[in-house]
């Protein structure tokens, strides 16, 4: 063997090595707290962070992420994971707060997109996962889970999931229609429920909030794929959602949570490596903040090995949003 074959057999032994370590690295949870240092995007390296939620409780900002951990060609994701600061600095990763495996009626490694709302001193966490079969098939789901505490420990609230797919098989036929939850307690103390892929639906919540109540009722928005979330600034609720494929992020906005919802434009380009785009909003301490996820961490970042970015969200005069600017600085410049 030559000098040259010889260093690059090496040399490929040597990535295949540090390729596996870096999968087994991605694929750690912690058991207890441990302390984070952020100073740029993505703000996690040392594992993949996909479909951020954010709530703000008192002056502690919760993140909400699930965590992708798959071979890079395909979705795997065993659970959530729970990230906490006061100053967007220093960050604080909690233990496991949830996994699939702890909804029994659940298929595993399916922990899709989710939203935590406090109600009443409790916490609900909103998840997209796979369901077992419901009249012989399986299907994308909805299911909650409970805690006294923002970072868990949570368990599921109901037993079985709130949203299956047969509930709406009126208006799509494909299986994996019910996901990405946001959730939204109106100034009546009405809670509402919205999810969707490719069509976008909203249900309202009884009290106890792990019911619906009513009918379903589909959403009216040019050209959605999926990931609603739902916030408010003064009188204007805003639903941005994502759109396409590869995704961007668009929104409307309403004078009422019920709608009818008016499209304002694309809110997010597609985000570097990744072709979903999945936002949170949120105002903390006085700052608007856009929390959402790419797949540039480098090397072995992509599209099912994503990674939480935060930037600033500006509104104009007359409500409407700026265009996000990703940056790699983000909120630390
Ligand atoms: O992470 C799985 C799915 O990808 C989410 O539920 C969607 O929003 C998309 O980000």
């Amino acid at each position: 063997m030559t000098k040259k074959i010889l260093l690059n057999t090496l040399g490929l032994a040597l990535m295949g090595v540090l390729s596996v370590q870096a999968q087994q690295q991605h694929r750690t949870t912690v058991s207890k707290d441990t302390v984070i240092k952020v100073s740029g995007n993505p703000l996690f390296t040392h594992k993949y962070t996909a479909d951020p939620a954010a709530l703000v409780v008192g002056d502690t900002f919760y993140l909400y992420a699930g965590q992708d951990t798959g071979d890079g060609r395909g979705y795997n994701i065993p659970n959530w994971l729970v990230f906490s600061t006061k100053d967007m600095k220093t960050w604080t990763e909690h233990a496991v707060p949830l996994r699939t495996g702890d909804f029994s009626w659940a298929v595993g490694n399916s922990s899709w997109a989710s939203q935590v709302i406090e109600r009443d001193g409790k916490f609900y966490w909103y998840v997209s996962t796979e369901h077992k079969d419901v009249d012989g098939k399986r299907g994308k789901a909805i299911g909650v889970a409970v805690s006294d505490n923002p970072t868990g420990p949570f368990k599921d609230a109901k037993g079985s999931a709130l949203i299956t797919n047969n509930m709406t098989t009126k208006w799509t036929h494909i299986s994996w229609d019910d996901i990405d939850p946001t959730v939204w307690i109106d100034k009546d103390g009405q809670a509402y429920l919205f999810w969707g892929n490719t069509q976008c639906y909203y249900a309202k919540l009884k009290p106890n909030m792990i019911e619906i109540e009513g009918d379903i009722i589909p959403v009216s928005l040019p050209a959605f794929t999926e990931a609603p979330w739902i916030h408010k600034k003064g009188d204007w609720y805003y639903l941005s959602y994502a759109t396409g494929f590869p995704e961007k992020i668009a929104y409307a906005m309403s004078r009422s949570i019920q709608g009818p919802w008016e499209y304002k434009g694309i809110l997010n380009e597609i985000a570097g490596n990744s072709n979903t785009n999945h936002q949170a909003i949120v105002e903390f301490k006085g700052n608007w903040y856009f929390v959402y996820h790419n797949g540039a961490v480098q090397t072995e970042g992509g599209s099912y090995r994503r990674s939480v970015c935060i930037d600033r969200l500006f509104y104009n005069k007359d409500g409407s949003l700026k265009r996000i600017q990703m940056t790699t600085e983000g909120i630390w410049k």
